[in-house]
């Protein structure tokens, strides 16, 4: 089966998370991604949190898949020129330096466009242009600069950044769409463009509902929000809201059986109000459909410590994926709280190649997450991360150069 992105190459510069994350897509959907690294050292990602001895890390391996690996200086006389190859050879450009660094290396946008104006650059930058726009940005940074941390926790706690890598793999997920947009547009524009993503703003994009709720403070509390119930008052900002639903639809996080002992004995449980009847049901309290005080979904909202207080104690009976059961069966939305060994663990994600077994070389059998973007007629195998430098000779000679050129250019340093 050809797979949608066969025939796009891609000169990948990228390094550590968010850029990589990009790349990664590109070559599950069939593009050739070139990964350039620094001789002898590579990205930085290959040696850290390092977890079995003298091999690349799961931090480098997981995120490097369907990659050819070429080492190459473009510092060096040489290696820029061999450099200036590749990006006429290439189609994207991809990169997630420090601000200015591919410029330091001779490479400015506009030096690209003479070289290859068909050529696509893609940047990750932690912030675009403005007072930032010079910084280094890490995820935490971005979680933080992106609004995600203000409106994460609970109000009377710290502002907390997630798990879910929504600055580095978030952007990195923005850049991918920017890119295919741009390859897109190539076709009838027949010119590359200048494709941008800063960190700051993807996160942003992604707490796009928290500005919503900032807007809709001026018009009166949030009455979503547990605080509301609580009967306490709004501030000027969005507020964190701890694990209530972000939507109309009030939720919250509660314990199931075992929960003394798992940390992760819990379910998401959302009282959506076209299934309010079933709830008060399913929990036992059938007299709360003619209650008026929990009638309405109206009515409800300065309840919802109770209303969830009640729900809690049923589910305190069951396991999380009791009441997964019995909810789904009369379309309440739930969710398990799963932990990431029950999701390494989970027959079904296995089954549709979103948690692969991946074989490589030094460090043998690992788990990874495949692509969870499925397309029914490209197919997308995770194929293993390449060792530093492992196409060096493949790729240089399928750029033009002979074998003594290789020879050369390595005993000089530049690859
Ligand atoms: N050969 C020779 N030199 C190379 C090279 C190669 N193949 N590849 C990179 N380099 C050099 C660069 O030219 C640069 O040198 P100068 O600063 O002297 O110009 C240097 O290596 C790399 O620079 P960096 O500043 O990007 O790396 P860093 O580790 O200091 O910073 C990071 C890392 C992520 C903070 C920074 O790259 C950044 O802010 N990137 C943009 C935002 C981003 O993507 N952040 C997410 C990272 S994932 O958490």
């Amino acid at each position: 089966m050809e797979k949608a992105l066969t025939g796009v190459k891609i000169l990948d510069m990228t390094h550590v998370q968010s850029g990589p994350t990009c790349t990664q897509l590109l070559g599950w959907f069939g593009a050739d991604v070139i990964k350039v690294e620094r001789p002898g050292v590579g990205d930085a990602t290959r040696k850290q949190l390092v977890d079995v001895p003298g091999a690349d890390s799961l931090y480098f391996t997981m995120l490097n898949h369907n990659k050819r690996s070429v080492t190459l200086n473009p510092k060096s006389e040489k290696g820029s020129e061999i450099f200036t190859k590749l990006i006429e050879h290439c189609d994207v450009m991809v990169e997630n330096f420090a601000p200015g660094a591919l410029d330091r290396m001779g490479f400015s946008w506009e030096r690209i466009q003479e070289i290859n104006p068909r050529m696509i650059y893609a940047s990750v930058k932690g912030f675009g242009p403005g007072p930032y726009a010079d910084c280094k940005v890490y995820e935490n940074v971005a979680q933080c600069a992106g609004g995600s941390a203000s409106t994460t926790g609970f109000r009377d706690g710290l502002p907390l950044v997630t798990g879910a890598q929504i600055g580095d793999s978030g952007t990195g997920l923005h850049l991918a769409l920017g890119i295919v947009t741009a390859l897109f547009h190539r076709t009838h524009s027949g010119k590359g463009q200048r494709v941008e993503c800063a960190m700051q703003d993807s996160v942003l994009n992604l707490c796009r509902v928290k500005l919503r709720d900032q807007q809709r403070l001026t018009s009166g509390p949030l009455n979503e929000y547990s605080q509301f119930g609580e009967g306490i008052p709004f501030g000027d900002a969005t507020p964190r809201a701890g694990n209530d639903s972000g939507g109309g639809q009030p939720g919250r996080i509660l314990k199931c059986k075992g929960w003394e002992t798992d940390p992760n004995a819990y379910t998401y449980f959302i009282t959506q109000a076209a299934i309010w009847q079933d709830v008060c049901d399913v929990i036992g309290k059938p007299e709360w459909k003619e209650d008026e005080k929990f009638a309405t979904p109206e009515a409800r909202l300065p309840h919802l410590n109770e209303v969830f207080g009640e729900i809690e104690r049923w589910t305190m009976t069951k396991t999380k994926f009791e009441v997964m059961d019995i909810c789904n069966k009369v379309n309440i939305p739930v969710g398990p709280i799963l932990s990431m060994k029950e999701l390494a663990e989970e027959p079904a994600l296995r089954d549709t190649g979103t948690i692969v077994e991946v074989d490589h070389p030094e460090r043998g059998k690992y788990l990874t997450v495949g692509n969870p973007i499925k397309l029914s007629d490209s197919e997308s195998k995770v194929t293993r991360s390449p060792l530093l430098g492992e196409h060096t000779d493949e790729i240089l000679s399928e750029i033009g150069l002979s074998a003594d050129d290789i020879a050369s250019a390595r005993e000089n340093g530049a690859v």
